[in-house]
């Protein structure tokens, strides 16, 4: 798995939740101020052409943030970042989604 890696709070947030997990994985970085985000050969992977961007072992790539950390939450159950129970999941994804319509 590579983590394609940029500014911007979307790329923070999966860095602060692969942090969290303990977890490093080998990341690109792209420049947006450049645009370079909305040129081949990212767009060729990803191409709604946001960031960040997570290349699974088997080449298919995961765009949406929130996705990409649901990915990772299945793939290293612990420490549990979603939650334990379907309350604890419930909850977590209300405030996830406040804060991307409202903030991010
Ligand atoms: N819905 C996307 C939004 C991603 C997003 O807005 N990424 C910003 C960086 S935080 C970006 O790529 N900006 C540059 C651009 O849109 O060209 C997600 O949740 O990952």
């Amino acid at each position: 798995m590579r983590l394609y890696n940029s500014l911007g709070p979307n790329p923070r947030c999966v860095r602060m939740f692969m942090a969290e997990k303990g977890m490093t994985l080998p990341t690109i970085e792209l420049d947006i101020l450049g645009a370079e985000n909305r040129k081949e050969p990212y767009t060729d992977k990803n191409p709604g052409g946001q960031m960040p961007a997570l290349e699974l072992d088997n080449g298919s790539v995961l765009g949406e943030t929130v996705a990409i950390c649901e990915y990772l939450e299945d793939k290293h159950p612990t420490p549990a970042m979603v939650g334990a129970t379907a309350e604890e999941k419930a909850e977590t994804r209300m405030w996830q989604r406040r804060v991307e319509l409202n903030i991010t």
